[in-house]
C-alpha cells in the first residue's frame, strides 16, 4: 500500500527558521509544525511545497534539499521535508495556523513541536544557513 505523502517546509531566511502554530483540527492545534500539506495528484514534491507555502502563508519560496528520510503521521500518511529559502513575501498565518516564529540557533526548544516533526526540525536546524 502506497502512503500519501504530506510534504513540509523549513524556511530560512536571514539565519532563522520558521515554525508554524496549528490552530485545527483540535487534537493539533496549538502544537507546532514546519508548515505544508497534502501531495496532490502528478504534483512533486517540490511543486507541492511551493504551493502549500503560498497557500498557508501567502510567500514565494524555493526547495533547497530534502532531509532525508520519512516519518509517520496518522495511519495511511507520511511526512517529508524540504529546506527551503524565502524568494518573497512576508509570511501570514492565512490556513491552518494562528502564530508564526522565527527561530534563530539555539531557540529549536522554545516551540511544542509536533512529535512527528521533531527529528526533521533537529536536522533543520542543524543546516541553518548563517545570515
Ligand atoms: N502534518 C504534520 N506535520 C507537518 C505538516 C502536516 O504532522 N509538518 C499533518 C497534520 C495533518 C496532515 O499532516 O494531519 C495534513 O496536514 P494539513 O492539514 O496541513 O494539510
Amino acid at each position: 500500500m502506497n502512503d500519501r505523502v504530506v510534504v513540509a517546509g523549513a524556511v530560512y531566511d536571514q539565519g532563522r527558521m520558521l515554525a508554524a502554530r496549528r490552530s485545527a483540527p483540535p487534537e493539533l492545534a496549538g502544537r507546532w509544525e514546519l508548515p505544508g500539506g497534502k501531495l496532490e495528484p502528478g504534483e512533486t514534491g517540490e511543486q507541492a511545497l511551493v504551493r502549500e507555502l503560498r497557500e498557508e502563508l501567502g510567500v514565494e519560496t524555493e526547495p533547497l534539499e530534502r532531509i532525508p528520510g520519512e516519518w509517520p503521521l496518522a495511519p495511511g500518511y507520511v511526512l517529508r521535508v524540504w529546506t527551503a529559502r524565502l524568494v518573497s513575501g512576508v509570511p501570514a498565518p492565512l490556513q491552518d495556523h494562528d502564530e508564526l516564529r522565527w527561530l534563530g540557533p539555539g531557540e529549536s526548544d522554545a516551540v511544542d513541536w509536533l512529535d512527528q516533526d521533531r527529528p526533521a526540525v533537529a536536522e533543520a536546524m542543524r543546516r541553518l544557513p548563517t545570515g
